[in-house]
Order: C-alpha cells, then structure tokens, then sequence
C-alpha cells in the first residue's frame, strides 16, 4: 500500500520562517529574501518526505501567513480596503493577515487598514484568516502559487499532490463583510467554482495527477443547503475535463451525519481522520463506489504520542479486506501543521520519555513504517521497538501519582460554587471603589527584546536568580508607572517573566514536561511551545504570587493577579491520551484553586483566570460529548475560582472564537473581558445583552500595530453604549499586548483611557 502525509509544518526546523518574515516586516530584508527562504523551507520538507520514502507528499501545504488567505488571495476575494492601495500582492496579503499602518511618503501614499478576523481553526490551536466577502467581491485567479510550488517540487524531482481548502469549507468558513451583511457566504459558491476549476486545470496541465481538496467543514453539523453544495461542487469540479483527479480529505472528527452529502461524488478518492473516529470505518467505506480508494488517517497529525503500530496496522488491514491493497493508502490524520518539526533536536529530554514521543519528521517515518508491515515488507525491528515503547509508557510509574488521584476523587458540588450570588459580590466588591467605565488591560504588556534576552540569560545560568529578580521587579516597576501615569484603573503587573501564558504555568507544575525547539505555529509569525502532559498534575508551590505581590506593593491602585485557566492549560498542551481530558482538566482547576487561594490570602483582590481556550474546546458537533464538556469545562474553572471571599473579584477573559454567552455565564466570573473589536455584526453584542455579570467588550485589535485614535475609541463606545448598559461596561483591549511594541501601545492605551474618561465626564452630567 502506499503511504501519504497530508501537510508538513512550514516554520522550519529553527524557525527561519518567522526571523525572516517577521525582518522582512521592519523592512530589514528584501521580499526577494523572504521568497528564497520560503523555497529552501519547501525544498527541504519535500526532501525530507522523499528520502523517508512517502508515496504521496503534499505541496501547497505552505503559506508565509495562513494558507487560507493565500486562497483569499488566489481568489480575488480581497476587500477594497486593502486592494485601493495596489501593494505589491505580498504586502497586499500582509495587510489583509495583519493590518497595515504607513505614513506617506514623498512616493507613496499613506496606508491605513486593519486586518482581517483572525479565528481559530476548528478544534485547534491554530487560527485562519476568515475569508471576507461582499457584494462587489469578483472571484478571478490572482497568480497561481499551488502551480507554481507544484512545479517547484517537480523540478527538485519530487511529485507532489498539491492541497487546497475545498470551495464549501472556504465558504463556510467565511462570513460577509460589514457593507454586505446580508450575504450568505455560500451564495457564491456558483460565481466560486469556474475559479477553482481553472486552478485544477493549470494543475493538471502543469501536470498533476491528483489533488487533495480539503473539506474539514464536513466533521461539523451542516444545515441542508450546506450539505447540498457539495453535490453542486464536487459534480462541477469532478467532471471537468484535464482536471487532476481528487482526494476529497476529511479530518478532526466524524463525517458519518453527513455521509449523504459525499456519497456519489465524482472523485477520485476519500481521506478520513481514524484517530479521532475509528468508529467511523465501515460507515465510510459503505459509500465508496467500486473505483473509488480510502486515504486513512492513522498518524495523528495533533498530537506528539508515538504511533501504536499493532492497533494502526490492525486498522488499515480491516479497510484492505474490504476494498483490497490497492485501494487504500495509510496517511496522517491531518497535515502535520499542528505538530512540532523533530524530536531529534531535542537533546534535554529524559530519554525514558523521549521515546514515547514522535513529532512531524517522526511521523513521516511511522506513516512509512505502517505502509510497509501492510505491503509485507519486513520491519519486524521497528515493530518490535514500538510495541516495547508502547507498553513501557502504559505501565510507567512516571505517570501516576496517588494524591492526586484521591483529590480529583473527592471533589464535591461545593468546591464549584461561590459563597453568595453575584450580585451580593458586587456590594462586597464596591470596597475597590471603581469609576464608571472602569479602564484595565488583559495583562502581558510588550515583551521587549531586553526581556527576552535575560529571560535566556537566565535559562542558561550566565545571570543569577537574584539578578534576574532584579531585572524583573524592574520591568514591572516600568509597566505600573506607566499605568499610573495614563491613569488605568485597575493595573496588572506586564507579565515580564512568562514566555507564554501556558508553557510558563506548566513548567511550574508536576506532571508536564517540555522541548526546547517544539513550536508550532499559532498565527502569522507567531507560535507555540506547547508543554507535554505525561503524568498526573500537582502544583509543588506558589507560581505566581511573588511577582503579583511585588507589583502590588509599588501601587496603591489595585494590580489584578493573572492567571490561566484549567480549559486553556489543557488544551494549549499536549495532553495526555491514556486518561480523559475531564480527568487532566479537575487536575489543573486543582493546582489552580490553591494558586487563587494564596494569591488572595497574599493581598491581591482582583484575580483573573484566563480562559481563551474554552470555546476551541468544544466538541465539534452536538451531543452528549459536548454537554458534558460545557458541564466539566465550566466547573474545572468554577473550582479554580470559587475559593476566594465574596469581596475577591474574579475576572476571565476569552478570545478567537464565536462565544455562546451561556458558556460564558456558566463560569460566574464577575467580570469578563472578551474580544470585539473585529466583530462588525450588531448582532453579536445583542447575544451578550442577557450576560448578568459585568463585560469589557476589546475595544481595540492587539495583532495589528495600528493605532485607534481618541475619536475612533469615541465612536466606538457611543455605539457600544447605544444598546449596552453603562454600569456593566468595563473598558479594555482585545487580548494581552505582549506582541506590540511599546510605541503603539502607548499611544493606543492613553487614546483608550482618554475617552473612557470623556464618557464618565459625559454621564456625571447626565
Ligand atoms: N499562548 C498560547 N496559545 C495561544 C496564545 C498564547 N493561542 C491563542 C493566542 N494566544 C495566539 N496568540 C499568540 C500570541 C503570541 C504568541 C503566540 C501566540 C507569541 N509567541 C512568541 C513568538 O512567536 O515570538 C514566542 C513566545 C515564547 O517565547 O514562548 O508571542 O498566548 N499557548
Ligand atoms: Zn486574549
């Protein structure tokens, strides 16, 4: 049989992705540059992929921001706010990824646009672009990247299968500009077609013989129309003539509720996620017609557990009983995007555990492996290795710890539930004394080149702890002056000495470990370390009281002590796949719980526990699973927080995600703080109007370095508070700053202070 990998990651192995864009940026380096290291990434994995021997290699698979603006690009489906400029298409679809802000030259007219939402990738970590449309959107092809990387590769000698979004997820993915919002998305699917199938026959023309079309949308609950337009796509793009053949791909959950929506397409062929759904196997090979061949997904393309070879190979050979060798191939789940580049480079790693572990260029070799057992080539050696792994990890003393086994086993209704209702707390809480429209920031403030080169002094031991302490309380000091100075009123200490908000609790609790190059992108130029849950989970002492102390012993303006929630240690981690994630989620909330408890009984009376990750938690589809998971998601944070006075005031804060209020409610957070500024549609805030506790709405978008002016903030909120009730309005930025620099960010928080101040004026006198 053969073997395929959907995708492989495109940061490179030491991250020469990122320095190079994020140079090319500030204007440090030519696009010229930028494209060279683009291609010597691309060579390199296809290399990779080769030499290990996969039969079906992925192109296209790369993107200098998102791959699904660069098919927003391909498409012409650029908004006229970033087309009037007539960029370069490079910057063009930089702009669109991430705003741009110019001054005019003595050649070149001022730029000013925001970017484009940014949303989370279904169940993951990892966050697209939302392709925009409109009414005047004209659907052309803009260059032909997926032609070009293809012959790319072919002219390195590797053939590829290049891989697209399919034209229904694009759409569904989408929404409606804000001068279009009554256009539905999938509207344009017939206006999108002949598009995509010009693209496929530059392809084929190019010479490829197959494609993988992307359809993810189809793991999700699709209304009949939606269902629908896949027989209208599909029966379009599978009959075109010169067209390569395709591979309809499916990942991250189950299609079989949309099963009917795929059998009988004209395609050459099927790829389904059997790590997430296993289950899923008969019902999908049923509808495949007596051509028709089976990719199965049995690498996990979002996790970094070595492969069990024994239940994988098990698997592919009940699929081959059904439809013979040559109609199935074994393939990862999904693109390996959301996994790190190679265990090899990690040298720190207790090697006991090390083995359990298999990252992307560990993965291609497991999807190599499982292909060979199958065909009956002889890798008794492997097996052997693998099952001896499997089974040391199973019975390893490294991942139980009695203790805390017996505190999950005691946890009772009480330990989630506050002293008194929230509008008792909010008498309590008046001793903070609050004005109207009170002003606060979500916690990290721009993590500057200086904090990032003592943090790594002080990782490799070349500073002391004591001057490193110093270094810090001084950076904090910085960050509350500032505060201080704009007239904020409730502070938060900048977070100087995390380097992420996850990775930085984890290295602090029992249970995790962690690699030293593992990131994987979470944005744009952006990623992430996530740490590795092993083992059972405990908090051997305090982890960040002493900084929140220190910041509020500086002040007498209160400080909010930061930090992240049980839902978000979770799923921003690697968790562990032998215990449920109920189980690793009330592990946390514990270690969490007595965090909160000593941060109060330290002094500190604002407490915000972060929980950006409970949406992209959620089970994709309806059903039990996803009840239960609103019901431990809700509770793991309810512990975390309910041990404090009623006096303590809890804050959250949520971004990325289409927020249900009720999720929202089940938490009792006092205050929440919640991503708004790209949310165009009125009917968003109308969701929130029943929301009984208090809201900052983000009145300004952390991923650009744009500046709101005064009236912008103005206009802003006089339309907020056109619906929403003025005592529950709190006033604050989308997210965290630590990716802004302080320039921007100066100027953005005095414009946003300023005009909470002019509304407070503006209601005293009212
Ligand atoms: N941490 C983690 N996941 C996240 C976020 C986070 N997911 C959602 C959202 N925030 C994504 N945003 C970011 C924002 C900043 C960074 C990464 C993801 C970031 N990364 C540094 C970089 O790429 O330069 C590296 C940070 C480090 O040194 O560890 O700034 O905040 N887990
Ligand atoms: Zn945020």
């Amino acid at each position: 049989v053969q073997s395929s990998v959907l995708g492989f990651p495109r940061i490179g192995a030491n991250r020469e992705l990122k320095k190079t864009t994020e140079a090319y940026w500030q204007g440090k380096v030519s696009s010229e540059e930028l494209f060279k290291v683009g291609k010597e990434i691309r060579a390199h994995n296809w290399k990779l992929q080769k030499d290990a021997g996969v039969d079906v290699i992925a192109s296209n698979d790369f993107s200098f921001y998102d791959q699904v603006l660069d098919l927003s690009l391909l498409f012409n489906a650029i908004p006229e706010r970033y087309s009037k400029y007539n960029l370069a298409p490079i910057d063009t679809f930089f702009a669109m990824g991430r705003g741009l802000q110019k001054k005019a030259t003595e050649t070149e007219a001022a730029v000013d646009v925001t970017a484009l939402e940014m949303v989370k990738w279904f169940d993951s970590n990892y966050h697209y672009v939302r392709p925009t449309f409109s009414h005047s959107t004209q659907f052309k092809l803009n260059g032909q990247k997926p032609v070009d990387e293809y012959l790319e590769a072919k002219a390195l000698g590797v053939e590829t299968r290049p891989v697209l979004l399919g034209p229904v997820s694009y759409l569904t993915l989408g929404k409606a500009d804000k001068d279009s919002l009554d256009l539905e998305p999938l509207s344009l699917l017939e206006k999108l077609l002949p598009v995509y199938a010009e693209i496929l026959k530059k392809l084929g023309e190019a010479g490829a013989t197959s494609v993988q079309l992307d359809e993810p949308v189809l793991v999700l609950d699709l209304d009949e129309k939606t269902q629908g337009a896949f027989k209208t796509a599909y029966d379009f793009l599978g009959t075109q003539s010169g067209s390569p053949a395709i591979t309809l791909a499916t990942y991250f959950g189950t299609v079989v509720p949309n099963l009917a929506a795929i059998k009988n397409l004209p395609v050459s062929s099927f790829h389904f996620d059997f790590v997430r759904n296993p289950e899923q196997l008969d019902d999908v090979i049923s509808i495949l017609s007596d051509k028709q061949t089976l990719s199965a997904g049995v690498v996990d393309g979002r996790n970094i557990w070595k492969n069990d070879f024994a239940k994988s190979s098990a698997l592919v050979k009940k699929a081959i009983e059904k439809l013979g060798a040559d109609r199935v191939t074994v393939a990862t789940s999904s693109s390996l995007l959301h996994t790190p580049v190679d265990l090899e480079s990690e040298k720190k790693l207790d090697p006991v555990i090390k083995d359990w572990f298999a990252f992307a260029t560990q993965k291609v070799k497991e999807i190599v492996v499982i292909a060979k057992n199958i065909s009956g080539e002889d890798v008794s050696a492997e097996l052997e290795a693998n099952a001896k792994s499997i089974s040391e990890r199973a019975s390893s003393s490294l991942t139980n710890n009695k203790t805390v086994q017996e505190r999950v086993g005691a946890i009772n209704d009480k330990l989630s539930q506050r002293a008194a209702p929230f509008p008792e707390r909010l008498e309590a809480q008046k001793v903070f004394n609050l004005p109207l429209f009170p002003t606060t920031t979500i916690g990290s403030f721009p993590q500057t080149k200086d904090i990032r080169v003592n943090r790594n002094k002080f990782v490799k031991g070349t500073i002391t702890p004591e001057e490193y302490e110093q270094f810090i309380n001084k950076e904090i000091e910085t960050v509350i002056r500032f505060q201080e100075e704009i007239g904020l009123d409730v502070l938060v200490h900048g977070e100087p000495e995390r380097n992420d908000m996850v990775q930085y609790f984890g290295e602090q609790i029992d249970g995790y470990t962690f690699t030293v190059y593992g990131w994987v992108q979470s944005y744009g130029s952006r990623y992430v370390r996530p740490p590795i849950i092993v083992g059972d989970l405990s908090r051997p002492k305090p982890m960040s009281v002493k900084e929140s102390v220190y910041a509020q012993s500086i002040t007498t303006k209160h400080v909010k002590g930061m930090l992240t929630g049980p839902v978000t240690c979770l799923r921003w981690s690697f968790p562990r796949d032998d215990v449920d994630q109920r189980t690793q989620a009330m592990q946390l909330a514990l270690a969490l719980r007595d965090e909160v408890n000593d941060l109060e009984a330290a002094g500190v009376k604002i407490i915000q526990v972060d929980e950006p990750a409970l949406r992209e938690g959620l089970p994709l589809r309806a059903g039990d699973e996803r009840t239960a998971y609103l019901q431990w998601a809700a509770e793991s944070f309810r512990i975390s927080t309910c041990g404090v006075q009623n006096s303590t005031q809890i804050h959250s804060h949520f971004c990325y995600s289409d927020l249900d209020p009720n999720h929202i409610k089940a938490l009792d957070a006092d205050v929440v703080s919640i991503e708004y500024s790209k949310k165009d549609d009125p009917k968003y805030i109308s969701e929130f109007l029943n929301y009984p506790n208090h809201i900052g709405l983000g009145l300004f978008d952390i991923h650009s370095p744009r500046v709101p002016s005064y009236e912008e903030f103005n206009a802003k909120i006089a339309k907020i508070l056109e619906s929403y009730p003025a005592e529950k309005f709190w006033v604050n930025p989308d997210c965290g700053l630590k990716t802004r620099g302080w320039e921007e960010t100066k100027l953005s928080l005095t414009n946003m202070v300023e005009s909470a101040k002019h509304f407070r004026e503006l209601y005293a006198q009212k």
